[in-house]
């Protein structure tokens, strides 16, 4: 199965963390490194104080389910001690299934497509870096939901 994971850091050298984790991922059995978009620096969404976030997205081949993919993302969280204070809160890494083959999955643990993920234009400017020809199962065209939201607030490093 191809997925998509966005990666995101504002703490503790944000460039180590996403490269730390993208390490983890590819060092995995279940997953195989396909590419890696560009970093991406942007201000914390809707304005919470904080420093700025790096961000990224990378494509894997994985014969992993969806949940032992997010158990793996989680596992890889917590070994770089992500500590989940408040909603929205800094973090060292965040690491979000974005999409997962073209399936539609929704239940307690998990949504994919990542419903924020349309809106976000840290999570799809690096993701049309690396699959401008993508589609989102739902919700159409990458091309096309880039086209709704501001870009301006992203700047590649
Ligand atoms: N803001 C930016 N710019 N990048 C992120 O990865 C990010 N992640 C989050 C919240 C706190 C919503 N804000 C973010 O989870």
């Amino acid at each position: 199965m191809l997925a998509y994971i966005g990666l995101g850091s504002n703490l503790k050298d944000p460039k180590a963390q996403i490269k730390r984790a993208l390490a983890s991922l590819s060092n995995n059995d279940g997953a195989k490194l396909i590419n890696v978009s560009s970093f991406y620096e942007s201000k914390p969404l809707l304005e919470i104080p904080g420093p700025n976030y790096l961000n990224a997205v990378c494509k894997i081949e994985t014969k992993l389910s969806a949940i032992d993919l997010l158990d793996l993302c989680q596992e890889i969280e917590e070994s770089q001690q992500r500590v989940r204070e408040v909603k929205w809160g800094s973090r060292t890494i965040d690491l979000d299934i974005l999409l997962y083959g073209e399936q539609v999955i929704s239940n307690k643990r998990l949504s994919i497509p990542h419903p924020e993920a349309i809106n976000r234009a840290f999570v799809l400017v690096p993701l049309f870096e690396i699959e401008p020809s993508i589609k989102f199962p739902l919700l159409g065209s990458i091309k096309d939901l880039l086209e709704r939201i501001d870009k301006l607030d992203v700047n590649k490093l």
